[in-house]
């Protein structure tokens, strides 16, 4: 059993009770600031957003403010929940998501960079992967979407499809696309390939589209999900072939310069990513400097 295999997917879902049970007593003479009750509805604690929410609480000053872990699922129920009883709410957000495409939503605006600027989807192996299994490798290399692409498979799933449905709905409708991802790869003769991923909506689209997409032309793929750290260390310490997970420069800059000696960056596979606090567009604030701190 290799040892990451064993560690971490469950730590978010601790927080399910505590998340759903949390209304506040508020009134609509109250700021959104109290309405909120100086809370930010977050997702998994090691996410890059988690840290970028902490360090907006600093750019902003917004002292006593606090956000609360969940995971990727529960936050979009909280999201849910308050869109059907028109309250506030306050969560971190990222594109592409098919939340916006259920929801009508807004980024609150970041005059101050806390969330960086636009970011793009990484595919990352382990050192020596090309040589191993140059096939595969030249997959991963050359795997390039848009987010309208991952938002299809997103949505697909969101309305109820298993994840493995809905990749390889989305592979057999778009031959040409994935033709070039594997334009002169080596067919595989069942070599395993083992990519890791975070179980956020966007990774869960990518990693099973790239499980179709290799299984087949021939290798055996496994997909494991895995904390944000933990992922990235099982691919630097070569326990895991490649995730394509990796959000950069800012959401998971800290990891890059961590582990970049020890990975190969394959590079983008999707840009015009962005993360960032989002609100439903009724709540009357454009921007996180409309946020008050609560002492
Ligand atoms: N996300 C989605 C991740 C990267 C992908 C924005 C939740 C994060 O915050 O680490």
């Amino acid at each position: 059993m290799k040892k990451w295999k064993t560690l971490g997917v469950a730590a978010g879902l601790a927080m399910t009770l505590v998340a759903a049970g949390c209304g506040n007593e508020s009134s609509s003479s109250d700021s959104l600031s109290q309405q909120v009750d100086y809370t930010v509805t977050g997702i998994e604690a090691g996410a890059g957003v988690m840290k970028a929410t902490e360090k907006a609480f600093e750019d902003y000053q917004l002292d006593g403010w606090e956000i609360m872990p969940s995971s990727s699922g529960v936050m979009t129920i909280a999201l849910d929940d308050a869109i059907e009883d028109k309250k506030p709410i306050i969560i971190t957000g990222w594109t592409p998501h098919w939340m916006f495409a259920k929801y009508d939503l807004k980024y609150l605006e970041d005059p101050k960079g806390s969330y960086g600027g636009a970011e793009a989807l990484h595919t990352l192996t382990r050192q020596g992967f090309a040589d191993d299994i140059p096939g595969a490798n030249k997959v991963l290399d050359q795997f390039n979407w848009d987010v309208e692409d991952m938002e299809e498979v997103m949505l697909e799933i969101n309305n109820g499809a298993d994840p493995a449905e809905a990749a390889r709905k989305w592979v057999d409708a778009h031959a040409d696309k994935v033709s070039e991802w594997t334009k002169g790869a080596e067919e595989g003769t069942g070599q395993e390939v083992s990519l890791v991923y975070v179980e956020w909506d966007s990774e869960v689209a990518s990693t099973n589209v790239l499980k179709v997409v290799l299984d087949d032309l021939g290798y055996k793929t496994e997909i494991t999900p895995l904390d944000n750290a933990i992922m990235w260390q099982a691919v630097a310490q070569g326990e895991a072939d490649a995730t394509a997970s990796a959000w950069l420069p800012t959401t998971h800059g800290d990891l890059y310069e961590e582990y970049k000696d020890q990975i190969v960056d394959l590079g983008a596979s999707l840009e015009g990513a962005r993360t960032g606090l989002v609100v439903p567009s009724y709540v009357d604030a454009d921007s996180i400097e409309d946020l008050q701190p609560k002492d």
